[in-house]
């Protein structure tokens, strides 16, 4: 007997396994080939001849890149699923920017930093726990599937945090805060969920 059409979102086929051994797709999310657009502000513009890039906070080295400064950091790519906590997931994202393990090097976070808030130029924010933020797919991405970010997707620069629900992915990214002490950020404050983990479904607290 056929019971897949009892369900309101029936599997298509054998549930694909990531390397880790999760499931791939997390629970409640579906599918999008699209690249929806996601974004509580509006567009903002880009100015480069002002735009700084600010690391401070518990670390020994703060410091600032101009956009050329930041531009001409070493590059590395990834190719990463996005899931946002509104359900929709999209496989396969190919990024290129800065892997933010070669920006942890450099600033030198104390032992006292138990988290990162990621800032956005219009203000935006984000926060999530250090250990989740230093990891190998974590990067501050200029270049989506072969192209520059188009605004509208935070481009020229945003946070890319794979692992956990897209809200904690800043677009228009120009600053990161290490803390001591754990900070919520915009979305956090309105409910969404202060960790963010999709296979916990971690939506709202
Ligand atoms: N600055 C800023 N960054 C943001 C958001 C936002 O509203 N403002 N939305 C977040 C959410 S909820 C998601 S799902 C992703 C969406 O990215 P996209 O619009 O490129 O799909 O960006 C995240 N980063
Ligand atoms: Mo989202």
């Amino acid at each position: 007997m056929d019971l897949s059409r009892l369900f309101k979102k029936a599997p298509t086929g054998p549930a694909e396994l990531r390397a880790d051994g999760k499931v791939r797709l997390p629970p409640g999310q579906y599918l999008t080939k699209k690249w929806p657009v996601l974004s509580y502000e509006s567009t903002p513009r880009f100015d480069p001849a002002t735009y700084r890039f600010r690391v401070w906070g518990t670390v020994e080295n703060p410091f600032e890149l101009s956009w050329d400064e930041l531009q001409a950091l070493p590059r590395t790519t990834l190719t990463a699923d996005f899931h946002c906590v509104t359900t929709w997931s999209r496989y396969d994202n190919a990024w290129e920017g800065v892997a933010i393990r070669d920006i942890i090097a450099r600033a030198k976070p104390t032992d006292a930093t138990q988290y990162v808030v990621a800032h956005s130029w219009t203000g935006y924010t984000t926060n999530m726990p250090y250990a989740d933020f230093n990891d190998d797919d974590v990067m501050v991405v200029f270049n989506h599937d072969g192209q520059p970010i188009e605004p509208d997707h935070g481009g020229p620069v945003r946070l890319i945090v794979p692992k956990l629900y897209a809200y904690k992915s800043a677009k228009w990214l120009n600053g990161l805060e290490f803390l001591s002490a754990d900070h919520p950020g915009f979305w956090e404050v309105r409910g969404y969920h202060n960790h963010a983990d999709p296979w916990l479904e971690e939506r709202y607290w």
